[in-house]
């Protein structure tokens, strides 16, 4: 596999560094080999040339079949400036129209909640227009009274398409789906997501579909998120419910994301993080959203038996507190907490059941 890797800004070097042992090992046992084509792509490469990618950027992506994505954002930098011009970008132009999400909870790893066991959903995130489309402006600036308009885009071919994504999702799990909207308040776009995936709905009968307002499904996945399987969300409410989701399960440094088009490639595989500027360069950010996100692209090239191997591995080494990062309580660096997980698969037999993690 020839995989474009972008680490990007601040922490995303760093996770990415650490990650890409494990994964390269856990697709050669399976038979595939990782070809890494490094990219300079982000803040750096903006303030040196303007850019934060290269027009030719797509036909490079295009080449490979899948990117690894670190992170992007620096203090220098306006942020918008850098997430637009990079992973949006990456995003629109080459139609990821499911930006996938799965969060769950880990034996050892501390949370917020008294009990988080159990937690286990996904979020299926629409990825490409929505309130992110990039539509709307700002007048009168300098001139007091300033106006910022944004305006939300939402189709039904798109909605359509993701929600028989997210339906097809929950019969791989617990057949049940949230659609998350506000349709409430926000009438106009939110009252076709309702409409469109009532309709997707009469498909799946087997799947139990309820609708739940946003606010609603905030308090929700605090109170009782062992009821929750897949949330099919907006652009916007797809971001923010996932930073709480993962803010279950121990923290952001928990949260692994995929950005696809299904049945095709190359897919976009990056944590839910940021570039975390205020630990950079420290060694201790978690790499575990990176490793995870490393095993949904393993996954999404059909190499499952390799992703689940990733993935029994990270639980391995989570249940150890010495290998732990600050995030989590612990004291362990990038580099101690992804070498355990790469000792731990370096031990696992290639011929055994991967252990259900
Ligand atoms: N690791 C991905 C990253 O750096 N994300 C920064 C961010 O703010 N992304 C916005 C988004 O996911 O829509």
């Amino acid at each position: 596999m020839r995989i474009a890797c972008i680490p990007g800004d601040g922490v995303g070097p760093e996770v990415l560094t650490a990650s890409l042992p494990v994964l390269a090992l856990a697709a050669s046992r399976h038979g595939v080999e990782l070809d890494l084509v490094e990219l300079d792509w982000g803040g750096e490469r903006y303030l040196r040339t303007g850019v934060a990618m290269p027009a030719e950027s797509l036909d490079v992506v295009r080449s490979c079949d899948a990117v690894m994505f670190g992170a992007v954002g620096r203090p220098d930098v306006p942020d918008h400036v850098l997430v637009r011009g990079l992973i949006i970008a990456l995003r629109q132009e080459l139609d990821l129209a499911v930006n996938l999400r799965p969060v769950r909870s880990w034996h050892g790893v501390p949370s917020v909640l008294r009990d988080a066991g159990g937690i286990d959903l996904v979020i299926v995130r629409e990825n490409t227009e929505g309130e992110y489309v990039g539509v709307g402006g700002r007048v009168k600036r300098g001139l007091g009274g300033e106006l910022g308009l944004e305006v939300a885009v939402h189709s039904q071919p798109v909605i359509e398409r993701l929600a028989r994504f997210a339906f097809d999702t929950a019969r791989t799990r617990r057949r049940r789906l949230s659609l998350v909207t506000k349709s409430n308040a926000m009438y106009h776009g939110y009252t076709l997501w309702d409409e469109v995936v009532d309709e997707v709905a009469t498909d799946y009968p087997d799947v139990v579909f309820e609708r739940v307002l946003v606010d609603a499904m905030a308090a929700r996945m605090v109170q009782s998120p062992r009821s929750l399987d897949v949330l099919l969300c907006s652009n916007l409410f797809g971001d923010i419910l996932s930073d709480l989701a993962a803010a279950l399960v121990g923290g952001m440094g928990m949260a692994p994301s995929a950005n696809i088009l299904p049945g095709s490639s190359p897919g976009v595989f990056e944590p839910v993080h940021g570039s975390a500027p205020d630990i950079a360069g420290r060694g201790i950010a978690n790499p575990v959203a990176c490793l995870l996100s490393g095993a949904l692209m393993l996954e999404h090239a059909g190499l499952l038996p390799a992703a689940e191997s990733v993935r029994a591995a990270v639980a391995t080494a989570l249940s150890d507190p010495s290998h732990h990062t600050p995030d989590l309580g612990g004291t362990a660096g990038t580099a101690t907490l992804a070498e355990a997980v790469l000792t731990t698969l370096e031990a696992q037999r290639v011929d055994q059941p991967v252990p259900a993690s």
